[in-house]
């Protein structure tokens, strides 16, 4: 196998958390490819492959080196038109850009306000001073500051997923009666909650909630293999 994935992960290196690794992770059980997961914190993220990326995923495939969650599916579909596709077709991937979009407007931005500070927590001391200096800026204010804010954003999140929810009562997947990479782009910020967090972001009963746990059923249990938070 001259497969690896770089993925980022905290203090603990077999705890994979990010959500656009995720995203990577299912792609490639969904493919039925093998590869090796080689775990980075934050801080050695400029490191790999001599300095080829400041962000993850990056997939190194032979000789291929590919970043970005999407583009890696999209090369997977190419590379492995053989096996199951992730897209379905130049019109799923066309759709998928808009659940893209959807997800990283809509949920990201709220599930990290939620997380932020379980999330720091779980990092290494080194990535967790990295964490403080390059996101606090962003924000414009303390990491616990965001944090408080993260309070009004758990009780107005389920309401986000309507849309979701209202499309999962005609069809078990985003992808209709089987999963499509669309899905595995909207499992990967809860799957980031999850594996971060002990707060409850899915209520039981929720539809969303049985599509997720769909989701961590899916290519034998792919995404249980990291424990809940
Ligand atoms: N559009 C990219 C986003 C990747 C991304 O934002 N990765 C984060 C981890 S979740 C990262 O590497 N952050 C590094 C940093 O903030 O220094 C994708 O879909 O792969």
């Amino acid at each position: 196998m001259n497969r690896t994935l770089y993925a980022l992960c905290g203090a603990d290196k077999s705890r994979p958390f990010s959500p656009h690794v995720w995203k990577t992770m299912l792609s490639l059980a969904h493919k039925g490819l093998d590869y090796y997961t080689k775990a980075v914190g934050f801080t050695q993220i400029p490191t790999i492959e001599n300095g080829a990326t400041t962000l993850v995923p990056v997939l190194r495939d032979g000789d291929q080196l590919v970043r970005d969650s999407f583009d890696i599916a999209l090369y997977l579909d190419s590379a492995y038109p053989d096996r199951p596709s992730l897209f379905g077709g130049e019109g799923g991937q066309a759709m998928a850009r808009f659940v893209e979009s959807w997800s990283q407007l809509t949920l990201h931005p709220a599930l990290v306000r939620i997380i932020l500070m379980d999330i720091h927590d779980s990092l290494a001391p080194a990535d967790q001073a990295f964490f403080r200096t390059s996101r606090e800026p962003r924000f414009g204010m303390s990491l616990e500051a965001v944090a408080e804010t993260g309070i009004g954003e758990l009780k107005t999140f389920a309401a986000k997923l309507e849309p979701l929810r209202t499309t999962l009562k005609k069809q078990p997947f985003i992808g209709g009666e089987t999963p499509l990479f669309a899905d595995y782009i909207v499992f990967g910020p809860l799957q980031w909650a999850r594996i971060v967090s002990p707060k409850t972001i899915l209520e039981p009963g929720d539809p969303v909630l049985d599509w997720f746990e769909r989701c961590l059923d899916l290519h034998n249990g792919a995404g249980r293999s990291v424990t809940a938070a």
